[in-house]
């Protein structure tokens, strides 16, 4: 891991130093994932099998996950792992439905009441990864919103192996969380069937899920489209970034960062700690671990392109950490409270030693699709609100017009827009009628 001091750096050091690494949208990808769009919306189905073999290497006999599959996956699956399954997703659910906007009703003047209410997205699709490690996490951080939320029909896709199937801890998963429907379908051609419908395939009006570089494109390009298909948010590669103390237990710091590193060759870690020896004995400690790892390889990839720098203070570690917007936070400081006041951008945070980004990425409750690649500024991880439409209503009575009318009218004349005005002073003038008349 590159060693820096920030104090040291002048500003395009800085900027050097809390760079993501570069993501390629090559000609090359865009315009395979383009074509890839066009085989599937003018082909559907048929393409996708001819895709499914050629990506996936897999001959399948039907894309979309049966009754017998579902069930063979569960009985093969062990107790314990469907338990862990079963107490994760109950956790999430219990925080993501406590964390669900509300409907709302004001009365913003006499007779004025103003609401809001919310509804489900009809149809969304869900992609749950299964490159080089499955994910039924996945399936659970994007399932049990969409269906707190109440969307008519979940639909999966997740990438089947060699032998034809899907990952069974993955179909459990989806199953526990009440998705409708699984297609064994990966990268760029599930999100084109997701977008645009096949015949097997429903249109989705809006995609949610993680993914490698040709999915992130896919979803990119169809969300760009206006008969294309919403998408949660822009997406990169995972990254944590961690602010230690002196009193840091170099092997708890170390192992979080690995435990980021260990997700793929593009992934990024980053430490921060105003102490000089801690980082010294980080870096022993990443090395020690890592050799033990059996990702030790991608893990090593992924720490080629990440940092150890030394801040100053507590307080410039919060700055820099604001400033590179982390998808993960992790404050390893004797008091973790005293500097949350401070963090204005990070995708989820974990407090204190007992607290790895593990348990987030898992069980604890929270959600783990995150921005990332600084988007963290402007973005907020997956929750039951991404799956809702939020619609206002609001009602007027006779007095109510009598109270906002004028200024209604006011702003529509300093606008020029007669129309708007005149609806308007059209109901007061009839008020005033009723009024006399009565
Ligand atoms: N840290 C990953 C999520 C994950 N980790 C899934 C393990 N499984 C991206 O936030
Ligand atoms: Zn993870």
């Amino acid at each position: 891991m590159k060693r820096l001091d920030w104090n040291a750096l002048d500003g395009a050091g800085r900027r050097e130093a809390l760079a993501r690494p570069a993501q390629s949208r090559s000609d090359e990808l865009r315009a395979g994932v383009a074509q890839i769009i066009a085989a599937v919306r003018e082909r559907g189905d048929p393409a996708l099998l001819e895709l499914s073999a050629k990506y996936d290497r897999c001959t399948l006999r039907a894309i979309e996950v049966d009754e017998a599959e579902f069930a063979a996956a569960e009985a093969s699956l062990d107790e314990v792992l469907k338990n862990a399954i079963r107490e994760a997703a109950g956790r999430i659910e219990l925080f993501h439905r406590a964390a669900a906007a509300q409907p709302v009703a004001v009365d913003t003047a006499p007779g004025v009441r103003v609401e809001r209410m919310l509804r489900p997205i009809g149809r969304v699709g869900l992609y749950v990864p299964a490159g080089s490690a499955p994910l039924p996490s996945t399936a659970l951080m994007l399932g049990l919103p969409a269906q707190i939320a109440g969307c008519r029909e979940v639909v999966l896709c997740s990438p089947a192996r060699a032998d034809g199937r899907c990952d069974e801890a993955v179909l459990y998963a989806a199953r526990i969380t009440g998705v409708h429907r699984v297609f064994k379908l990966g990268g760029a051609q599930a999100i084109a069937a997701m977008a645009y419908g096949t015949a097997s395939v429903p249109r989705c009006d809006k995609l949610f899920g993680p993914g490698n570089a040709w999915v992130t494109e896919a979803k990119l390009q169809v969300s760009s489209d206006p008969d294309g298909a919403a998408i949660d948010m822009p997406a990169g590669p995972s990254e944590v970034l961690v602010i230690a103390d002196a009193a840091a237990s170099p092997a708890f710091v170390a192992a979080d960062l690995l435990s980021q590193a260990e997700h793929g060759p593009d992934s990024q870690v980053i430490l921060l700690s105003p102490s000089g020896e801690l980082l010294d004995q980080v870096a022993v400690e990443v090395e020690r671990q890592r050799a033990g790892l059996p990702r030790a390889a991608i893990a090593a990839q992924a720490l080629a392109q990440s940092r150890l720098i030394a801040v100053a203070s507590l307080a410039q570690a919060v700055e820099v950490s604001n400033r590179y917007a982390p998808e993960h936070l992790i404050l390893q400081v004797a008091e973790p409270r005293a500097l949350l006041e401070g963090i204005e951008s990070a995708g989820s945070v974990f407090l204190g030693e007992w607290t790895p980004e593990s348990v987030g990425d898992y069980c604890s409750g929270s959600n783990h699709v995150l921005p990332t690649y600084g988007y963290a500024r402007s973005y907020s991880g997956v929750s039951v609100a991404s799956y809702q439409k939020q619609i206002s209503v609001q009602e007027v009575s006779a007095d109510g017009l009598r109270n906002i009318g004028p200024c209604t009218a006011i702003l529509a004349q300093a606008e020029q827009l007669e129309a708007h005005r005149r609806a308007v002073t059209m109901r007061l003038a009839a008020l005033d009628t009723v009024i006399m008349e009565a």
